[in-house]
C-alpha cells in the first residue's frame, strides 16, 4: 500500500514534525505501508501531484492558510487517480471539520492512531483522533520528512543548523487569539489529563541523537508554551547538564511561570534565547487576552532572563477587539522599556477554532492570502484595519535592527521575498522561526 504524506505550503524553515510522528507510528503499526513525503515549500505542485498520483492514500497536514492549496492539489491528484483516498488532518481540520468533496476523510485531533485506522480500512468521513501517550509514540521520523532540507534553510538564514522537538502535547492556557485551548473542546471531560509531558530523559536522548546525526547547533521547541511545569523544566535542565548534552536551546515561555531560579537553571542547561508572548503593554488588553500575564510579570521574566544571560525575543499582537490607539501607545512604550534582543509584531487573525472567529463574518475570507502578517479585514472597535497596519509598520520600523525574520521580510530587509528566501536562503536573515 502506497501512502503519501503532504505538508501544506507555507514559507518557513520548520520541519513537518506532526507528519514525522504520524509516519513513525504508521511504520510501527502498519509496516506494509510504503511512505512518501512532500512539503509544499520545497516541492512544486507538479512534483507533489505526480508523486502522489500512484498512491492508495494521500494525507494532507494543514493549517487554515494552507488548506485552500491542499484542496487544489487534492483535486488534481484525484483527476490523475480517481481511486485515491484523500485525507486531511491537522489544525484546520480540527477547527473546522466540515466535509468537502476534495477529501474523503477528515481527522480531528492527534493523527497517529487515526491514520493507522484509516490505513487498516476505516473509511468513515470523519475519524476522531485519539490523544496519544508519549509511551506509545516513537520519535518522529526525520529522514521521512527530509529534515535536512529545513535545517539547510535555517543554516542559510543564520549559519546555525536548527531542528525542532516536542516536549509535551496540548497547552493548559486559553489565550483568546489561539487555537490551543481548543484541545479542551476536542477532548471534553478530559481537561485535567489533556497536557501530556514526555519524560525529560527521553527528550534529552532524542536531542542527543538528532543533534549528533544532523550536526545541530541549536534546538528549538514546537511547544507553544514550554515551561508549563516548573518540575518538568527543572528535570529537563538537570538531565541535560548531567549528561553533558551541551547544545543550545530556544523555547517559548509563559512569563508567569518564570522565576530567577528557572532562568538560571535554563541558562546553565544551554538556553540561548527565550520567546515571550508579550502581546501588549496595556493592562486592560492583557486581561482581555486571558493569558494570565501582567505587565509586571512580563517585566520580571525579561529582567530575570537578562540577568541569567539569556536573550529575549518578544512577540506582540496588535488588534484585540477593544484595543484603542492609547493601548497601542502603551504597547510601543512597553516594547521600548523591555529593550529586547528581538521583536515580532503581528496583527490578530481570527483563525477558525479561536474565540475570535465568527462563522458568519469570516467564512468567505480568502485564507490563503490571510495570516498574522497580511490581513486585510481585521479591525478593533476603535482602530481600523489600515491603522493597525500603520501601527505594525511604525513598530517594525522603530525596531528594524532587531526584528524577527518574518517582520524583516515584510519590510523588504531580507533582500528577497519570503518565498524566495526560503527557496534560496538569505544570509542576512535572523532565525526563520
Ligand atoms: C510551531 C508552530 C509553528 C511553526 C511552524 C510549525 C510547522 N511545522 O509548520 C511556525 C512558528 C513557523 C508557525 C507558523 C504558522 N503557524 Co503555527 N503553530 C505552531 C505551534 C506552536 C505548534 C505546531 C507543532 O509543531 N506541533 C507539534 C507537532 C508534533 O504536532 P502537530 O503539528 O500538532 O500534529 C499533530 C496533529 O495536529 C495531527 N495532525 C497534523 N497534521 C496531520 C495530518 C493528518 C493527515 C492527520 C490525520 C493528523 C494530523 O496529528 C499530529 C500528531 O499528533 C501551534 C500551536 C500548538 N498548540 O500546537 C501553532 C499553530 C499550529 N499555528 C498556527 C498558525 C495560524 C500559523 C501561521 C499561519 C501563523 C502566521 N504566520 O500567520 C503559520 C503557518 C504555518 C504552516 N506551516 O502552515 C495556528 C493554526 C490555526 C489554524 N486554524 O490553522 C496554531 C494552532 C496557533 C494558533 N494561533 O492558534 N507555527
Amino acid at each position: 500500500m502506497k501512502v503519501s504524506l503532504v505538508h501544506g505550503r507555507y514559507f518557513n524553515s520548520w520541519e513537518a514534525l506532526g507528519l514525522g510522528y504520524i509516519g513513525a507510528y504508521i511504520q510501527k503499526q502498519v509496516p506494509e505501508a510504503e511512505l512518501n513525503f512532500f512539503q509544499g515549500c520545497f516541492d512544486s505542485d507538479e512534483e507533489i501531484v505526480k508523486g502522489c498520483a500512484g498512491s492508495d492514500v494521500v494525507a494532507f497536514s494543514c493549517t487554515t492558510p494552507t488548506f485552500p492549496h491542499a484542496m487544489e492539489l487534492s483535486r488534481r491528484i484525484k483527476r490523475e487517480n480517481p481511486e485515491v483516498w484523500t485525507v486531511h488532518g491537522g489544525y484546520h481540520a480540527s477547527a473546522d471539520p466540515t466535509p468537502v468533496p476534495e477529501f474523503d476523510t477528515v481527522v480531528v485531533g492527534e493523527g497517529e492512531a487515526a491514520m493507522a485506522d484509516i490505513l487498516n480500512g476505516d473509511r468513515r468521513k470523519l475519524v476522531p483522533g485519539r490523544m496519544m501517550s508519549f509511551d506509545e509514540l516513537p520519535w518522529p521520523d526525520r529522514s521521512l520528512i527530509r529534515n535536512e532540507r529545513n535545517i539547510q534553510v535555517a543554516y542559510n538564514d543564520n549559519r546555525l543548523r536548527i531542528a525542532s522537538f516536542q516536549s509535551h502535547r496540548a497547552c493548559p492556557f486559553q489565550c483568546k487569539y489561539c487555537l490551543d485551548g481548543f484541545n479542551k473542546v476536542l477532548y471534553p471531560g478530559m481537561s485535567k489529563g489533556v497536557v501530556r509531558y514526555r519524560r525529560p530523559a527521553d527528550v534529552v536522548s532524542e536531542i542527543e541523537a538528532v543533534a549528533g546525526e544532523y550536526r545541530l547547533d541549536l534546538v528549538k521547541f514546537s511547544d507553544p508554551t514550554w515551561n508549563t511545569s516548573i518540575q518538568w523544566v527543572n528535570e529537563f535542565c538537570w538531565e541535560k547538564i548531567r549528561r553533558g548534552v551541551d547544545i543550545m536551546f530556544y523555547p517559548n515561555v509563559h512569563a508567569t511561570m518564570c522565576s530567577p531560579e528557572m532562568m538560571d537553571a535554563m541558562r546553565r542547561a544551554g538556553c540561548y534565547e527565550i520567546a515571550v508572548g508579550v502581546e501588549s503593554g496595556s493592562p486592560k488588553i492583557l486581561k482581555q487576552i486571558g493569558k494570565g500575564t501582567t505587565v509586571q510579570s512580563i517585566r520580571n521574566c525579561v529582567a530575570w532572563a537578562k540577568a541569567a544571560g539569556i536573550l529575549v525575543r518578544g512577540y506582540f499582537i496588535l488588534g484585540m477587539p477593544e484595543e484603542t490607539h492609547e493601548d497601542l501607545e502603551l504597547t510601543e512604550q512597553f516594547a521600548e522599556e523591555l529593550a529586547l534582543a528581538e521583536y515580532g509584531f503581528t496583527i490578530l487573525c481570527p483563525y477558525p477554532g479561536t474565540q475570535m472567529y465568527s462563522s458568519e463574518q469570516h467564512r468567505d475570507i480568502k485564507w490563503e492570502l490571510t495570516d498574522e502578517y497580511s490581513n486585510d479585514f481585521w479591525a478593533t472597535k476603535f482602530v481600523t484595519n489600515q491603522e493597525l497596519k500603520e501601527w505594525q509598520r511604525k513598530l517594525t520600523k522603530k525596531f528594524s535592527e532587531r526584528l524577527t525574520w518574518h517582520n524583516r521580510a515584510l519590510l523588504g530587509q531580507t533582500g528577497v521575498g519570503v518565498r524566495e528566501s526560503v527557496a534560496e536562503g538569505s544570509p542576512d536573515c535572523r532565525l526563520t522561526l
